[in-house]
């Protein structure tokens, strides 16, 4: 008597451990679907960050805009760019940098290629 007893118990916990599965089951599938959304975005970012190559150019501060964050260079080539030497803005990012600027004064910087909101641009990230 006492097995066929017990026979019951094991159909409902094996039953509720069925249903406990399918639904843990299904939330799992939602989460890897809501993970899915964020991934190539975290892809892109470090993929371009892994790609971004430091330049550097050497040359006279023509011009500074620190409101809008930016210092404009008559630079000598950058090889690395394949760039003949000419007069051009690079991005400033961290105003810190404006502290080493200065019109007039020669520099040399580190800078990458980086896409922000307003396109491609080259961004400084060291002053000497
Ligand atoms: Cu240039």
């Amino acid at each position: 008597m006492k097995p066929i007893a017990i026979l019951p118990v094991i159909l409902a916990l094996s039953v509720s451990g069925v249903a406990l599965a399918q639904s843990g089951g299904a939330k799992n599938m939602d989460m890897k679907g809501m993970d899915m959304k964020p991934m190539p975005m975290d892809n892109m970012s470090s993929g371009s960050a892994a790609k971004a190559a430091v330049h550097t150019a050497t040359g006279v501060v023509k011009a500074l805009d620190t409101n809008k964050g930016s210092v404009t260079l008559a630079h000598g080539p950058v090889n690395t760019l394949n760039w003949p030497a000419m007069t051009m803005t690079f991005v400033v990012k961290d105003k810190k940098f404006f502290d080493k600027l200065a019109v007039g004064n020669k520099v040399s910087i580190d800078f990458t290629k980086q896409d922000t909101a307003q396109g491609t641009a080259y961004v400084v990230t060291s002053v000497k």
